[in-house]
């Protein structure tokens, strides 16, 4: 899907982790907005990730989260062809100035050029040429307290679309892993919310459950995810037995 920048609504997605071209077609027909493919807390492979960008297609927005702030990751990422890129723990407004350097082509940036799945292998190479540093969807995610302490350099680095609360490491770098309602790990995700309105960039957060996720929607969220296909999958399962085994 081509990005609708700057992003005017919220967008609803969630996670893909499985392997299997099915789970990624089931979300794909679902209508969620945008998802993210995991490749940083997953077994998913690059060939995993084209299967997923094959079956879904143009229906949604795809973000692949890389394994980490690394050159050779983003580009072999971006080559598949997905709509943009989710990079994990950005500290610094040098590590979020890395991810912009290696996912633009130059001049703007130092992405090598190949010919891939996302230049249709050869026919859409220059178009997608063109086109890449404008339309990809570039993503960081601030989810230390470092990243929070240096948040003001992090948002003036240009060439950044949005920045992605990680609730769960935030709190684990606040030594309060998984409590999320703990009032010190809440008021640091909104000192990161109030900054990126107040420069105008859009953000997206993480939950597992859609319910207290409606208020992240209310709140001014634009890149809302929601649940794993893992979990998901496991609950739904959980559900049916807790019901079947309680005579
Ligand atoms: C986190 O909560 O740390 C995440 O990265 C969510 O995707
Ligand atoms: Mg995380």
């Amino acid at each position: 899907m081509k990005a609708e920048k700057p992003f005017s609504k919220p967008l609803i997605g969630t996670i893909i982790s499985m392997a299997s071209p099915q789970v990624a077609e089931i979300i794909s027909i679902t209508g969620f907005d945008w998802v993210m493919i995991d490749m940083e807390h997953s077994s998913l492979s690059l060939e995993n990730v084209e299967n997923a960008l094959q079956v879904t297609g143009e229906k949604l927005l795809r973000i692949v989260r890389v394994p980490g702030n690394d050159e050779i990751w983003i580009k072999r990422v971006l080559d598949t062809g997905c709509d943009g890129i989710l990079v994990p723990m950005v500290n610094t407004a040098e590590e979020a100035r890395r991810v912009v350097q290696s996912s633009k082509y130059p001049l703007e940036g130092k992405r090598s050029v190949g010919l891939a799945r996302a230049h249709k292998f050869g026919p859409g190479f220059t178009d997608y040429l063109e086109g890449a540093n404008k339309n990809l969807v570039i993503m960081i995610q601030i989810e230390n307290i470092e990243g929070v302490r240096n948040i003001d350099a992090i948002l003036e680095v240009k060439g950044i679309d949005s920045i992605f609360i990680g609730p769960y490491d935030l709190s684990a770098s606040m030594g309060l892993t998984g409590q999320l309602s703990h009032p010190d790990v809440v008021s640091t995700i909104k000192i990161i919310k109030d900054k990126c309105r107040k420069a105008g960039l859009p953000y997206g957060i993480f939950g597992m459950k859609a319910e207290p996720m409606l208020s992240e929607l209310n709140d001014g969220c634009t890149f809302l995810l929601c649940g794993v296909d893992s979990s998901n999958l496991l609950n739904s399962y959980i559900d049916i037995l807790s019901v079947l085994k309680k005579r």
